[in-house]
């Protein structure tokens, strides 16, 4: 086996986005284009030599593949170790996990998360650092500064490795190790939750719940956790088979994507808990019979019942959420007397908190919560925590939501997505605005008032890096907020994003529709951006 020096030429558009480098698979299939990408990587990296990398993706199209091409690039760049999932699979907080507890140096994630899979969708790959988080806005320059200069690659030459058979075996000086894709993860959440009171809820005969994977990496971590170790009864688990493209569905855990699961949970005979995670299994939906919990709310619940759950028993240092995600957490924060924190989008922007224990939960409006358990946001981690509180209180999800809003008051939310909207048409709405700015503050829209109008700015109170133009924030008096931004996720065109939220004190108004309690400010958040103008839709493609 003999290292490899290959010459290759960069490509120019390897700028990694909110979470890696998400592309059409054909785009991924260009020769060198992977090997690149990965080179670039290994060469913004230092002192990796002999060490460990944790390897694995959520197991769509591609994913084999590309598990081989890194693996012997990885044994020809001086790693010393590669544990990587059986099968190539590793969902991204199982991942995340195991490289905390082993110590390894970073790992490499190959997924596209929420976006469909199969020949004809999506690719993706992502570098974590050995706090197991996504790497840090200056890596991820470093990676893209690399991939624009980069002339050569290396690989070992050798044949395919075998990563269905767990055990070790050598790919020149590295040891390759097939590991277990579920055990270490499912250890952590025994350590977490309180499993034998899970396990009485599951089994007493009177709830019932769905958990649908969408077809995606989570299917197995289900099937041995509610199931086979907590006891649910087979079929708990729907859409449980981890397939290359999702089965052809689109594996984000929203209202409109899931929507076997949202028409079982809005149906005549609805199981009392409903849950979903997405390609990879960082995401979560949560619903109750009949009712959907928005991930801001979710946040915020989990927040003031973490001390029902073991692993939380002690109470939290502090809350984090990205700026989108509604403030409902700041209220529970404020009562807990703690700091709540307020990041730019990207779970990477909550690692340096949790490393310097300011932050023990962390959430985002985008269906993503998790804490210092791991550095990533964490699927099946939520829909224990959300168990592990309905076994203690013996409520429903709703009745659980609706006392936590007469406690704090209801933050009404919503986010209306355009997807695939022309990128120079996306821009111009943005820059559109940008030249109201200086105008808006002090400027009524019917009962609302502008209070301020700026482009979010983010420092990092740990290590003080500066992140600009993170989305545009237009807040009124009463403390009602839109915000637009564009996504930094998605492969076709420009998706725009547009959060809203106002806050409602009045018990009496909680029941109303979102989209109704919301309608002023939809309504305004037109007037000021001429969405359909520049989108040429007239209404968004999602709704949550
Ligand atoms: C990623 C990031 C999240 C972010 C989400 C949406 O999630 O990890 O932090 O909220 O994208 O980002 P955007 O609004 O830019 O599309 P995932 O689940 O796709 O890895």
């Amino acid at each position: 086996m003999s290292i490899q020096t290959l010459a290759t030429s960069p490509f120019a558009d390897q700028k990694p986005g909110t979470s890696g480098l998400r592309k059409s698979v054909s785009i991924f299939q260009q020769p060198h284009y992977l090997e690149n990408f990965v080179q670039a990587i290994f060469n913004s990296l230092e002192g990796f030599q002999g060490k460990t990398l944790v390897l694995g993706g959520d197991g769509r199209y591609y994913n084999r593949e590309a598990v081989q091409i890194i693996l012997k690039m990885a044994a020809a760049n001086g790693f010393g170790r590669v544990k990587v999932g059986q099968g190539g699979i590793l969902s991204t907080p199982a991942a995340s996990c195991i490289i905390r507890k082993y110590g390894a140096f970073g790992g490499i994630i190959l997924s596209a998360s929420h976006n469909p899979g199969g020949p004809n969708a999506d690719f993706g790959i992502k570098y974590n650092i050995g706090n197991g988080g996504p790497a840090p806005e200056k890596v991820t320059d470093a990676i893209f500064a690399n991939s624009k200069t980069i002339t050569e690659y290396k690989q070992l030459a050798a044949p395919d490795v075998d990563i269905d058979r767990l055990g070790e075996s050598r790919l020149g000086d590295m040891v390759v190790e097939v590991i277990d894709s579920v055990s270490d993860y499912q250890a952590l959440m025994e350590s977490l939750f309180d499993f034998d009171r899970i396990q009485h809820l599951l089994t007493n005969g009177s709830f019932r719940m769905c958990m649908d994977s969408l077809h995606a990496v989570t299917g197995p971590y289900a099937h041995a956790i509610f199931e086979k170790r907590l006891g649910a009864p087979a079929g708990t688990v729907i859409h449980g088979v981890p397939l290359e493209d999702f089965g052809g569905g689109h594996p984000d855990p929203n209202l409109v994507y899931a929507h076997d699961l949202v028409e079982l949970m809005f149906g005549p005979d609805a199981p009392d808990f409903g849950a979903a995670s997405d390609g990879d299994g960082d995401r979560n939906m949560i619903l109750g019979q009949r009712f959907f919990v928005t991930p801001s709310d979710s946040l915020a619940v989990l927040a003031a019942n973490a001390k029902l759950v073991p692993g939380y028993k002690d109470g939290l240092a502090g809350i984090a959420r990205s700026m989108p995600t509604s403030a409902a957490a700041d209220r529970v924060a404020a009562r807990l007397g703690i700091d709540c924190y307020e990041t730019p989008t990207g779970w990477k922007f909550f690692g340096n908190l949790l490393d310097a224990g300011k932050a023990t939960l962390c959430g985002e409006e985008s269906f993503g919560t998790g804490s210092n358990h791991v550095r990533e946001k964490d699927g099946l981690w939520a829909v224990l925590f959300w168990l592990n509180i309905l076994a203690v209180r013996q409520e429903s999800v709703e009745q659980i939501v609706r006392e936590h809003w007469q406690t704090y008051g209801r933050n009404f939310y919503s986010r209306h997505d355009y997807e695939a909207v022309q990128s120079d048409r996306a821009h111009a709405l943005v820059d559109y605005i940008h030249a109201q700015m200086p105008s808006l503050k002090g400027k009524t829209f019917g009962a609302y008032t502008v209070d301020y109008a700026d482009d979010f700015s983010y420092t990092d109170p740990v290590d003080g890096s500066v992140s600009k133009n993170q989305g545009i924030r237009i807040g009124f008096t009463d403390g009602s907020r839109i915000v637009f931004r564009l996504s930094g996720t998605g492969t076709q065109g420009a998706t725009l994003r547009l959060y809203l939220e106002s806050y409602e004190p009045n018990i009496a108004k909680h029941h109303l529709d979102p989209q109704v309690a919301l309608g002023d400010l939809i309504a305004i958040a037109e007037e000021i951006a001429q969405i359909k103008h520049y989108t040429g839709m007239e209404k968004p493609t999602v709704i949550t």
